[in-house]
């Protein structure tokens, strides 16, 4: 047995799956990452350094790493993507113009990672609940998620302030990854 078997083998055993939520800053993904872990959301400091959570879902065991997405920090990214089973990606649908051109950028970047090639992309299209977010079909187009080949993708409408949507994010990140990395035996 080739030692990648042996790894999946542990890996399934643990049902472990390695998430990043990443994105711009203000995207929303601390609030994300409190709401799915069903914490109060009403206080939050923007995220300076990282959270870690590890939370249960469908079975699986989620260890999800927040980083920052401040641009003087957005260069440290690449430290945590080792072992990346799978990246959400945040964005803050009601956007000005020129930061949704930057969110467009850095993801692009992302995907060119080598570290990353095996990841699973969910993007969450947040802050719906604010009139002036554009819709998921547009924050696609602006993001040219068409162009991706490299990647399983899936683009989620959310609200991380309702709640609304975002276990049906998760459900689909956590069944891709668990599609891919657990049922290879
Ligand atoms: P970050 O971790 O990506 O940097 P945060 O972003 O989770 O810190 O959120 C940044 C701001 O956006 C916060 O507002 C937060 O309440 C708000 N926010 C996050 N998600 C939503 C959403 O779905 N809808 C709306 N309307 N606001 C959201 P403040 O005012 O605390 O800076």
């Amino acid at each position: 047995m080739g030692l990648l078997s042996i790894l999946r083998k542990l890996k399934a055993r643990e049902k472990e799956m390695r998430i990043l939520i990443l994105g711009l800053d203000n995207a929303g993904k601390t609030t994300i990452l409190k709401c799915i872990n069903g914490e109060d959301t009403s206080e939050i400091s923007p995220t300076l350094g990282f959270n870690i959570k590890t939370l249960e879902h469908n079975g699986f065991k989620l260890n999800i790493w927040d980083v920052g997405g401040q641009k003087s920090i957005r260069s440290y990214w690449r430290n945590y993507f080792e072992q990346t089973d799978g990246l959400v990606w945040v964005v803050d649908s009601a956007d000005r113009p020129d930061r949704m051109e930057d969110c467009r950028r850095e993801l692009a970047a992302l995907l060119q990672e080598e570290r990353l090639a095996g990841a699973t992309l969910l993007i969450f299209a947040n802050k719906q609940d604010l009139p002036s977010a554009r819709t998921k079909e547009q924050i696609a187009e602006i993001l040219k998620l068409a162009d991706i080949q490299t990647h399983h993708w899936h683009i989620e409408s959310c609200s991380a302030v309702t709640g609304d949507r975002l276990l049906k994010g998760m459900d689909w990140i956590v069944g891709d990854i668990a599609d891919r990395v657990f049922m290879l035996d």
